[in-house]
């Protein structure tokens, strides 16, 4: 009896942050499956192959975490898997009000609980809208994300100016 649980996010990109949490949730699960969806209230810097791409990179160092990507509700998705489980990552008690509402709206949808894992310290501050904000300045995003995420980062932002 195999337990699935998804990670689901927009990743775009994905983070430090977000690595933390897949990890620990591989500690959690059997197999978990990092999926990335749309958040229809959110603009995109990066397709989703360019995203799933790059999450299969750093998942590669989890060996019971596979990646994916998903088009329609992420309750589907999960049923489709055989999972039993979402697990989202909670930041701040701003994250909370939207999460619970996501989650409750989501077991109402299916049979799936939500598991919430409290961000690690560290990286409490870090969310991918602001590190292409930081980064579309200029600022230095090294240790915010993996090496490679930044510098296609930059070369994107850098295609966005011309
Ligand atoms: N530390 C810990 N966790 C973090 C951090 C951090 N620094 N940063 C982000 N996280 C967590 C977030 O809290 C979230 O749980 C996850 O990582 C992903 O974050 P994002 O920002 O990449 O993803 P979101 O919030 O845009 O993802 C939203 C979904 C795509 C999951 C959602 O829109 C969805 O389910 N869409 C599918 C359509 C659907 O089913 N809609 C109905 C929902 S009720």
């Amino acid at each position: 009896n195999v337990r699935i649980a998804v990670c689901p996010g927009s990743f775009d990109p994905v983070t430090n942050g977000h690595i933390d949490i897949f990890g620990r949730a591989a500690d959690l699960f059997d197999e978990v499956i990092v999926a990335t969806g749309l958040n229809p209230s959110k603009t995109r810097l990066f397709t989703p192959d360019e995203r799933i791409d790059m999450l299969t990179e750093v998942c590669r160092a989890f060996p019971n975490v596979r990646v994916a990507g998903f088009t329609g509700l992420l309750t589907a998705f999960c049923q489709e898997q055989g999972a039993v489980a979402i697990v989202k990552g909670l930041r701040a008690v701003s994250d909370y009000e939207y999460e619970l509402q996501m989650a409750q709206m989501n077991s109402s949808l299916a049979e799936v609980e939500t598991v919430f894992i409290p961000t690690s310290p560290e990286y409490s501050f870090l969310a991918s809208s602001l590190v292409k904000e930081v980064a579309m300045f200029g600022g230095d995003v090294s240790g915010l994300v993996p090496d490679f995420v930044r510098e296609r980062l930059i070369t994107r932002l850098d295609e966005r100016k011309r």
